[in-house]
């Protein structure tokens, strides 16, 4: 922006009210500050998308999920390397970034993001994506299904897709209790076949807090079956729920993640 138009925007604001400028500025200082040179950005990266032909494919997403995983692909098709991805998340309607995060390269074009969409709907990604000296800006909206089938561990074993495949994860005792050996055991299939040869762990932790690391690695039992023990801890705030993390890396697959809950017994 213009330094002179800046400043009479400012001082038109300023009669308005300072003390919302001022906090306008801090949390959205490129959608509010800054309306021309957005649009000038907007011009440029339209652009540069048509130019360069980059697309994004977002994996269906679910509320409360903790990674979010993408790829980019270029205009050929092929999957796109090594770029850096900043993303943007809002709702369609606002048209205001409401929060970002960083994306971490995968393998072959995909690419992670660690976002918990706290509620079902629809969102809209804005995908920041720089390689070089290209930039490409691209626009997605996913609709978050509400979390109906969110399955208990704490009642029984649940199933959840993990890149690709069907992991059946089952915790004993039922509920887990605090310092007590916890037995993981873990059936992985794929296309209804047991697979072998899966690195799989399950890491333990509760939402929104730094807990002592408890991590069950599993090791092969049998066809598709796998098997770990983990200790948790006793929550020093008092809590119970706990969210076990499955991640596994299928041979020759990229790893992948999901995230169920359950409750510990008092
Ligand atoms: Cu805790």
């Amino acid at each position: 922006m213009k330094p002179v138009i800046a400043l009479a925007v400012l001082a038109a604001l300023g009669a308005v009210g300072g003390t919302i400028w001022i906090g306008s500025l801090v949390r959205e200082d490129t959608v509010v500050a800054q309306p021309y040179e957005e649009g000038l950005e907007y011009d440029r990266e339209r652009r540069g998308r048509e130019a360069l032909g980059w697309s994004v494919e977002v994996a269906p997403a679910a509320a409360g999920a903790g990674a979010l995983a993408f790829a980019i692909r270029d205009g050929a098709g092929r999957p796109l390397d090594g770029a850096e991805v900043a993303l943007t998340v809002g709702r369609p309607d606002s048209g205001r970034g409401q929060w970002t995060a960083a994306a971490r390269p995968r393998e072959r074009g995909g690419y992670a993001a660690d976002l918990a969409f706290p509620a079902p709907g629809p969102w809209e990604i804005r995908f920041d994506v720089r390689r070089g000296a290209d930039r490409v800006r691209l626009t997605r909206t996913v609709d978050v299904p509400a979390a109906a089938a969110a399955c208990d561990l704490a009642a029984g074993p649940c199933t959840v897709e993990v890149g690709g495949a069907a992991v059946t994860l089952e915790l004993s005792p039922r509920p887990p209790r605090a310092l007590t050996e916890l037995g993981v055991a873990a059936e992985v299939r794929a296309g209804g076949a047991p697979v072998d040869g899966a690195e799989l762990s399950v890491r333990f932790g509760m939402k929104g807090m730094e807990m002592f690391p408890a991590e069950a690695r599993l090791a092969p039992v049998g066809p598709g079956r796998y098997q770990g023990k983990a200790v948790l801890v006793r929550c020093p705030s008092g809590r119970t729920d706990w969210t076990a993390t499955v991640s596994v890396a299928r041979p020759g697959a990229p790893g992948a993640t999901a995230e169920l809950g359950f409750k510990a017994a008092e």
